[in-house]
């Protein structure tokens, strides 16, 4: 075989088992939470959907979950080597999952540096009366006729070579002092800051409005198989699963580990954190409703980076204090990305550590300088936003979905081998993985997967 590197090194491992759960927690957490849930889940049945949501949740995120756990911490290694452990062409597919990581970052990083603009934007509502204008023409560039006083260089790509520098940092500095301890520092700060955005939604007029919008039931939407897909696909990007992250995260664990219960802590986690950005969201969308005396059906952009750039200004500038509203929202969107970006960056860096023996520093610059320059000169620039629409979509329905079908198959074909992980996992963990999962994970998994791909190619 062409083995090049000895069993990778996991000397720098996670200080203790709520090291890691937090870490679990603050990937799972991100943009995908704020603003991609809320309106995912209106437009797809609103009360309604949270039947999908839970079926896709435990039929398939947390056994996902549990299968990337068990893979990463039995095989102790980052995704390519985990899974050439199970068949030497496995490796192909641990590099895809890194590929599929590497892809995300490069828009992640660059969602975090207008996030950290629009924090800083906030304090003045700099976007004037006119957030969607400001948005795509001034601060993007989009269109011709710019009016912003800076150039897009200064104000898009110098504050994401700030951000590349800053987690490169952190990920230079090792799994338990950089990842770990930077985890356990915006991981509480974001859940405050976040709180404080939610409570102070809660409380503007015509809130109710907004959550009546949320949550109120369309139970005609279940019967429509788009709705189900989309929960599918919300649940494993929500929960980074399937692409490698939480393969490469548990593959840091120490061996005696609790990793099934931590599995359900952190999907609970998650799910609540969600559903808490929905009410957020659609709270302050039902005041901008009533302020305006429309319906929140007629609002437009209501999800993606347009809820966030566009329509939270547009809220931010109506509302007495907004700009402190602003402040907390935008925030928030950088804490909960920055947390799933070093989570995202692990998977590319381990992967070089473990392939190459490289150390953590050089392992950020080798793979960080260059993503650092797709990042900046895909997403920093005035086609940037048109940019991640097209990649976001593109990965989300194929390259997440691929990877993660992929990957159950190359479990499941070879028998011993979900048999082998469920017993691995049941030896370390409290909470017992039932005879089912083989099932769950083996057939019906890959088939609602393929199932997935597939209808996402046809609409193509
Ligand atoms: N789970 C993250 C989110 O919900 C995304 C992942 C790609 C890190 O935003």
């Amino acid at each position: 075989t062409t083995v090049s590197v000895e069993q990778p090194k996991r000397q720098d491992t996670w200080t203790g088992q709520t090291g890691f759960l937090l870490a679990a927690i603050g990937s799972a957490i991100g943009l995908g939470n704020i603003w991609r849930f809320p309106g995912v889940a209106y437009t797809n049945g609103g009360g309604a959907f949270l039947i999908p949501y839970l079926v896709a949740i435990l039929f398939v995120g947390i056994p996902m979950l549990w299968l990337d756990y068990a893979l990463g911490h039995k095989f102790r290694g980052s995704p390519a080597w985990a899974l050439r452990r199970i068949k030497a062409g496995g490796e192909f597919i641990g590099w895809f999952q890194v590929f599929v990581s590497f892809v995300i970052l490069t828009y992640y990083a660059a969602v975090i540096a207008w996030g950290v603009q629009y924090t800083i934007f906030s304090v003045k509502q700099s976007w004037g009366d006119d957030p969607l204008t400001f948005f795509t023409s001034d601060f993007l560039q989009v269109a011709a006729g710019d009016t912003f006083s800076w150039s897009p260089v200064a104000a898009v790509a110098i504050p994401l070579a700030l951000i590349w520098i800053f987690v490169l940092l952190i990920l230079g500095r090792g799994l338990s002092k950089g990842v770990e301890a930077a985890n356990k520092i915006f991981l509480p700060l974001l859940v405050a800051l976040f709180l404080i955005m939610v409570i102070r939604a809660l409380f503007l007029p015509g809130a109710v409005e907004g959550l009546d919008a949320f949550f109120t039931p369309q139970w005609g939407e279940l019967s429509d198989p788009h709705v189900w897909l989309n929960a599918f696909s919300q649940v494993f990007y929500s929960l980074s699963v399937g692409f490698g992250i939480m393969l490469t995260y548990a593959s840091y664990l120490k061996p005696k580990t609790n990793l099934t219960g931590t599995a359900l802590v952190a999907g609970f986690a998650n799910s609540s954190f969600e559903i808490l950005a929905g009410i957020g969201v659609f709270s302050a969308l039902g005041f901008m409703a009533s302020t305006q005396g429309v319906g929140v059906s007629d609002i437009e952009g209501l999800s993606g980076p347009i809820l966030s750039f566009v329509t939270f200004p547009q809220i931010v500038s109506m509302m007495p204090g907004g700009s402190l509203f602003g402040v907390l929202f935008f925030a928030s969107l950088v804490l909960a990305g920055i947390t799933s970006l070093l989570s995202l960056l692990q998977v590319v860096s381990g992967g070089l550590q473990d392939k190459f023996g490289l150390s953590p520093v050089k392992a950020a610059m080798a793979f960080g300088i260059p993503a650092g320059i797709v990042s900046v000169s895909l997403f920093g620039t005035k086609s940037g936003l048109n940019n991640l629409d097209i990649v976001d979509t593109f990965i989300n329905n194929i390259g997440v979905v691929a990877s993660a079908v992929m990957m159950a198959i190359l479990a499941a074909a070879f028998a011993p081998r979900l048999k082998g992980l469920r017993e691995h996992l049941n030896a370390v963990s409290a909470v017992k993985v039932p005879k089912a999962w083989e099932i769950l994970v083996g057939i019906v998994v890959p088939a609602v997967l393929i199932f997935m791909l597939f209808s996402a190619i046809v609409s193509y």
